[in-house]
This record gives C-alpha cells, structure tokens and sequence, in this order.
C-alpha cells in the first residue's frame, strides 16, 4: 500500500490503528481514535490493565476529566479494544508508540520497552504500515535506533516497505484528553509527504498546529520544551539561594524583574518533580555524549535543581539545629498542586534526608491515598511543619490552632503559599523558601 492508498484511508477511517503501551498517553489517544471512528487495537503487555479497559473502566489513577466515560463508551461500541497479543497487529495500517522511556541512574536513555516494542511491531508489521513514535526520545534514537531495528525485524525498507514518523506527545497529567486535543503537535515524518500523511491522521484528534517537519526536529523541540522548562526553575531557584544569602526576599524580587519585558521568571521552590522535566534534560543531554559536545548548563540546572530538597533541609536544620528525634511533618507528597502524581516527589527526596538525620518524619497529602489523614493530629508534638507542595487546601490551614500542638512553633514554606503577616499575626515563626527579608513589605 503506497502512502496516497494510505491517506485515502485514513480519509475514510478505514484505516485500522494499533496503539503500543496503554499508559497515561497511549490509552487516551487510542481512545480518542476509536472515538472519531477509527478501529483501534491498544497492546499492552500488563493483562490486568487488559482486562480493566476490556470491561470499559479506565486504569489510569488520579482524576482525568472525560477520560473513563470516553474509554467505556469506545469500549461498549467495540471501536477499540485491548490485547496483549502482538501478532494481531498483523492487519493494522497505523501503530502509534507510546511506552516508557526511562533514563537511567548515569542519565542515558533506557530502551528496553522501546526496543521490545518496536522488533514486535516488526516481526508482525504489514506492508505499507505507517509506524509513529510518540513516546519522548532522546533526539537521533529514530535514526539509529528505530529505523534499523524495524527495518531488520520487517524485512522491508523504510520509505518502501513502510513509512515511520516521530510525533511526541504534550500531555499534562490531569489535563490528558484537553491536552490532546487541544495542544499544539510537531509531526517528524521520514518524508515530505509522510509528514503530510501525518497530519491528515493526527487532524482526526487534534484541533490546534501540526507542525511537519523531520525526525531529529520533531525529537529536539520536545526535549528542548521541557529542558527549557528545567533550566528556567533552576535559575529561579539559584536566585532564591542568592536571596537569602544577601538578606533580600527573591518573590519581590520576582515581582519586580517580571515587570521587565521578557523576563518571565519561574517560581524558587523545594524541587523539581514528575515524569517529564527530570527526565527530558538528560535525553536532550546524552543525544551529544558521543559527539564530545561540551554542554554545562543543562546538567547544571537538574543538578541546581536536584539540590533544592537538600537545601530545605539547610533551613529546617537552620532554626532547629540536631534533628535527632525531633518530629517533623510534611505538607505534599505529590510532586505538584492539587494533583495526586507522586513522581519523583521532592517530599520523597526531604524524607529520605531528614530521616538521615534522626527525624521522625510525618507526611500529610490530601490527594494521595497513602498520606490521607488529619492534619492537626499529624502535626502533635511536631518541631516544624514543611511545606513542600502547594496544595490549594494548605492555604486554610487554622494557623492558631496548629500552633497550640507543636512543640516548636516553626513553619517552614517551600511554595511560597502561606502570607507572612497572616502567620505572624499567630505568634508561628515562618521561614519562606528564598525570603530572609526582615523589611516588612517596603
Ligand atoms: N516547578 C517549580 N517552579 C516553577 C514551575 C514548576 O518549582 O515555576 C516544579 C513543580 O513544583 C513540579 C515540577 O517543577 O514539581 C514540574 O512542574 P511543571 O509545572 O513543569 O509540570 P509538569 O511536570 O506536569 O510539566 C508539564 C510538561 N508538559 C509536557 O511535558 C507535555 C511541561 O512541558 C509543561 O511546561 C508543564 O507541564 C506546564 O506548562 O504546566
């Protein structure tokens, strides 16, 4: 089948789709498909999420917005339907990539899944069959990693054979099917027109810009995006350092430098979490390794920002000198407001420190079942409160009564959330992540 037979089945939705790895990306894709008409296949090699999304339900955790509706009602109408089973990707004309991509402790990229997952595609891949990748890679993985495995699995040439494209997903968790629909996709096709193809696919789902272009741009803007990202939190967070060590208060400073035109500076605070943004830096970072490209900056900044849970540690060891067997309790486990995603949690990181000091540590998090609790009782005989993750419900804490169980009264605010003058009001000490200001508000 040529590319054009291809695009005029896609026109119709007759061409049939396989999505690899049903996790927080590949299941709403694959469901969003089905629901503009196409027949899917969603592969996943996990049977008990086989079997939750073959009775309709949805296994992602946390609440997304539309997505166990939109997954039982392509489910029920039989659109889509999943197997672990890859030789029943024999009769598909698209398959889309979405597993993991984990970077390992010496930051190089991880491809276990990928490469699994791409000789399987291979082994059963049909002639004509547009293969896209849209797990996040680090850039250069398309041209030496997964042309050559699919091509020597296949059989068959690429551009020939089959057509293979690169399109990286921007998905926020909480926001998955919004997202998906409505941000903007770069589309990286081994072709002019395997690009075009592309976009006539991807406009079935997705409302906003289809940027076409090649492979190694389509991998550089998403590692970029998201390094870009990184390196802005780690300057915040460099100047917050700064801030204390001269006395001054780094949010007026903030205030102030983003009333300069162009200077949207980010937040300072107790550290960088989640699935992308410690991540995506070092794929971007290990694509130069081999070509002796000296980078500083971008290792600089997830180094400036691994060091911020270390650094909140500085300020409670501050005002409470030894920590041993002192009781300390954390506000947010989830690496981000109002969200129940625990990935690479800064919390995780300032309990594993404390308890290396003798800390008895107590986590509160209203989002994340383990750490459910009351916060008062939690907070009994406690040295000091921390703030690590800014959930909204943190701002109607009852200061007073807080104050009347610790045995110390110290708060600590890694967010930046709590008012100064509030606190003060109840006789609570509070120290704010990159403010040593003693000038009340000049
Ligand atoms: N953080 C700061 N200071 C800031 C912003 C974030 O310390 O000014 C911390 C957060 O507390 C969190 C971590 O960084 O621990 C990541 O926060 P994030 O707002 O970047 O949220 P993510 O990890 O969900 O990033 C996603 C990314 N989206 C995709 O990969 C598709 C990222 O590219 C987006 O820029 C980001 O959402 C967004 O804009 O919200």
């Amino acid at each position: 089948m040529s590319l054009l037979e291809l695009r005029s089945k896609i026109e119709d939705k007759t061409a049939r789709i396989a999505v690899v790895g049903l996790g927080y990306v590949g299941l709403p894709v694959a469901a969003l498909f089905a629901k503009a008409g196409f027949d899917v296949l969603g592969i996943e090699i996990r049977q008990d999420r086989v079997d939750c999304i073959n009775s309709g339900l949805s296994p992602i955790e946390g609440n997304e917005p539309g997505l166990s509706e939109l997954i039982r009602s392509v489910v029920s109408s039989k659109a889509f339907r999943a197997t672990p089973d890859f030789t029943l990707t024999r009769d598909r004309h698209i398959i889309l990539i979405n597993v993991e991509t984990p970077v390992t402790e010496e930051h190089m990229p991880e491809y276990q899944a990928l490469r699994s997952a791409v000789k399987s595609i291979g082994e059963n891949l049909i002639k004509g069959a547009l293969v896209i990748v849209e797990s996040t890679i680090m850039p250069g993985t398309m041209e030496h990693i997964v042309l050559p495995l699919l091509e020597e699995t296949s059989g068959m040439k690429c551009g020939q054979g089959f057509f293979l494209g690169n399109c990286p997903e921007r998905v926020m968790p909480g926001k998955l099917i919004d997202n998906l629909q409505n941000m903007s996709r770069v589309v990286g096709g081994d072709s002019a027109v395997a690009a075009s193809v592309m976009k006539d696919l991807y406009r079935h789902i997705v409302r906003a810009d289809l940027d076409a272009t090649d492979w190694i741009t389509a991998e550089l803007v998403k590692t970029v995006e998201n390094s870009y990202r990184d390196v802005q939190i780690a300057f915040a967070n460099e100047v917050a350092i700064i801030c204390e060590a001269l006395g001054a208060d780094v949010w007026r400073v903030r205030d102030l430098v983003r009333k300069s035109p162009g200077r949207e500076m980010l937040k300072p605070g107790a550290g960088v979490g989640g699935h992308c943004i410690p991540k995506d830096p070092w794929l971007l970072a290990s694509s130069v390794r081999e070509s002796h490209v000296n980078i500083r900056l971008i290792p600089a900044a997830r180094e400036v920002n691994l060091l911020m849970p270390a650094h909140m540690l500085n300020l409670i060891r501050k005002s409470l000198g030894n920590l041993n067997e002192k009781k300390i309790l954390l506000l947010g486990y989830a690496y981000l407001e109002n969200s129940d995603d625990i990935r690479n949690s800064p919390a995780e990181s300032l309990r594993i420190l404390l308890s290396k000091e003798g800390a008895q540590v107590a986590i509160h998090d209203p989002f994340v079942r383990e750490f459910f609790g009351d916060l008062y009782q939690m907070a009994m005989d406690c040295y000091a409160v921390v703030l690590v993750t800014a959930h909204t419900e943190y701002n109607q804490i009852d200061f007073k009564k807080l104050k009347g169980l610790l045995k110390q009264p110290l708060l600590i605010d890694g967010r930046h959330l709590w008012d100064s003058s509030q606190i003060q009001e109840t006789g609570l000490e509070l120290v704010t992540l990159g403010d040593a200001s003693r000038s009340e508000g000049l």
